[in-house]
């Protein structure tokens, strides 16, 4: 894979700060939600879990944002279910990148969210990952973090490499890996 240009040129240190908000809708969310927060630390990335709804509590959601923006988050990730306008009320706040992530919890299991989230008026966008797609919402804030911060586009480059370690096996000890 091509190594992302500026990253390279780069040699800032990655803060040691939280650099990926993750606000979702309830907390009847979390069970998928903390997966984000885990590949985030995977890849050396500190991030923190709001809890906060633009339906139930819009004051919360604005109140995280501009703390967000005085202590220097870069990204932010919005996680909803069901009518899942948290993201886009996100983005409407704020000029950070977000990252959509619908979930799947409700009775259309993610439909409803996913299209919610993804079909954005034009100039506010929300960079949509797939129904329950807790690690590529990851997986893109690092992208987008790996343009500033060369350690993360190396961690981005290892986890691609263990990735592939898994397509270097044959196939009868990969099924001997999955039935073990
Ligand atoms: P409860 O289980 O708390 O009733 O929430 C949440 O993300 C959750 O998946 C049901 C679902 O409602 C979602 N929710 C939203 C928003 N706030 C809560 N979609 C929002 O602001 O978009």
């Amino acid at each position: 894979m091509i190594n992302t240009p500026t990253a390279s040129a780069d040699t800032s240190a990655t803060p040691d700060r939280i650099l990926v908000g993750i606000l979702t809708g309830s907390p009847n969310d979390l069970p998928i939600v903390v997966k984000v927060r885990d590949t985030l630390t995977e890849l050396g990335i500190k991030s923190e879990i709001v809890v906060a709804s633009a339906h139930r509590t819009p004051d919360k959601v604005f109140a995280y944002l501009d703390r967000a923006h005085r202590e220097g988050v870069q990204v932010l990730i919005g996680c909803a279910g069901v009518a899942a306008h948290l993201a886009g009320v996100i983005a409407g706040h704020t000029r950070l990148p977000v990252i959509g992530l619908p979930l799947g919890n409700g009775p259309l299991t993610g439909l409803d969210s996913l299209l919610s989230t993804v079909q954005m008026p034009p100039g506010v966008p929300v960079a949509t990952v797939a129904i329950d797609g807790a690690r590529n919402a990851s997986m893109l804030a690092a992208r987008i973090l790996a343009l500033k911060y060369p350690e993360i586009d190396r961690a981005l480059e290892e986890a691609a490499k263990r990735e592939r370690e898994r397509y270097d096996l044959t196939a009868d000890e990969a099924l001997a890996k999955l039935t073990a």
